[in-house]
């Protein structure tokens, strides 16, 4: 026999692999795993029969000469299959995008890309073939891409994930149908769960990285946690999140991250906690019930870690130009002229920060013919400033909060550095 598997808890980009691969592999038969992600269960549900699975449990005292695996390349994820193959001699192949994961399967002869989703690397396959697959396929495919692609929003999408798609469009996949798969909601408990995670998140400061942390008690298990924290994640703007869950009942921890930093890497923090994935989205299961502490354990952790993120200080320009409050609106402009600036800070006899003067407010004074007033009758009082420890995340809440063009950095009220939007810019 020969067979084709996802991993265990078979998700949307498992279901879309597979829907290509029965093209790629006409003889071999797709196996179903024992769970079916929340979030698939109603694309499977309607699709099981054209799809044609077969049980993993009818595996039981087969013999399987070929094994072809999606969407995975760790044992761990495919042992349900494996166990029931008893001696387990087959030869594997692997089709997988986590290129950032170590395969452990004996022997297996690995397909790899890193795409946003992995039906892409199918999907690529076919289309070198010239082969031409049914609607059907077509839209279950083209949901895999789209989950796993966040919507072609996650960062991991690649230009292949829209090429791939462009394909299943043209192969008649549903758009309709796509859409009504993706809901995120299936469960009112998911729901539940999402209040709950917005109401207990904490935002910290950590080497210059805003990171989000809760910590919350479920009774038991349920499906459909990491919908829940990258909804969080897209509603609360961080570097990265990590969401805690204690299931009572089990005994055991579920942490789940997303990142949207480079320099946290969740497929090397999560292996350090037992479990992977990608570098911006990965979990760990830990294997008891952990007290509150965990967080504080996980921040320390992180704190020793995580390369120091460079902050406002590190961006700032040192030498400001400012103007005395002592000047009129003229002096300033000639200033700003001179010294080729937008807007500068205005500073007190003491040094100390007391406004700000742009190029915007000298023309109003322009048009009221007030070029010979002071400074201080047209500068801005009201100062959006950061001190030099902001991280970039704060800086850019106040760019786009408060659509200004620069931030004064301040500390003690003195002005010891200035961050204008464009240097932000360079920086991210
Ligand atoms: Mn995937």
């Amino acid at each position: 026999m020969k067979i084709l598997v996802g991993h265990s808890n078979m998700d949307l980009d498992c279901f879309g692999s597979l829907a290509l691969a029965r093209y790629l592999y006409p003889r071999y038969i797709p196996v179903k795993s024992r769970l079916i992600h929340p979030m698939a269960k109603g694309l499977y549900s309607l699709y099981h029969d054209h799809l044609g699975f077969m049980p993993s449990r009818e595996l039981k005292d087969e013999t399987v000469e070929k094994m072809v695996v999606f969407d995975t390349r760790n044992a761990s994820k495919i042992r349900e299959y494996m166990d029931y193959i008893k001696p387990f001699t087959a030869d594997v192949e692997v089709y997988d995008h986590h290129v950032h994961n170590a395969c452990d399967i004996p022997g297996a002869l690995l397909h790899e890309a890193s795409y946003g989703s992995n039906t892409t690397l199918v999907a690529e396959e076919l289309m070198s073939r010239n082969i031409t697959i049914t609607p059907d396929a077509a839209t279950i495919a083209l949901t895999g891409i789209f989950s796993d692609t966040g919507s072609f929003t996650h960062e991991n999408v690649n230009s292949r994930d829209f090429e791939a798609a462009r394909w299943l469009m043209n192969q008649g996949a549903s758009i309709k149908r796509v859409k009504q798969f993706l809901k995120v909601w299936h469960q009112d408990i998911q729901i539940d769960i999402f209040h709950k995670v917005l109401n207990a998140v904490s935002f910290r400061n950590l080497n210059g990285y805003s990171l989000l942390f809760c910590h919350i008690y479920l009774d038991d298990q349920v499906g459909g946690l990491s919908e829940v924290v990258q909804k969080v994640f897209e509603v609360e703007n961080g570097d990265a999140i990590f969401a805690v869950f204690s299931f009572e009942k089990r005994n055991r921890t579920l942490l789940i991250g997303r990142s949207q930093n480079d320099a946290i890497d969740l497929t090397k923090i999560m292996a350090d906690w037992g479990g992977g994935g990608h570098p911006r989205a990965a979990s760990a299961t830990i294997k008891e019930l952990v007290s509150r502490e965990f967080v504080n354990t996980l921040r320390h952790y992180l704190k020793d870690i995580l390369v120091p993120a460079c902050n406002a200080g590190d961006i700032m320009t040192r030498e400001v130009d400012v103007v005395p409050d002592s000047y009129t609106v003229m002096e300033s402009s000639l200033f700003m002229e001179t010294t080729d600036h937008t807007g500068v800070p205005v500073v007190d006899g003491e040094a100390n920060l007391v406004g700000f003067i742009s190029l915007r407010d000298i023309s109003k004074a322009r048009v009221a013919g007030e070029m010979q007033a002071s400074v201080r009758g047209y500068m801005t009082h009201k100062l959006y400033t950061a001190p030099p420890d902001a991280t970039l995340r704060d800086l850019e809440r106040l760019f786009l909060d408060y659509n200004i063009g620069h931030v004064p950095i301040v500390k003690e009220g003195k002005v010891v550095g200035i961050v204008t939007r464009s240097d932000y810019l360079r920086q991210i």
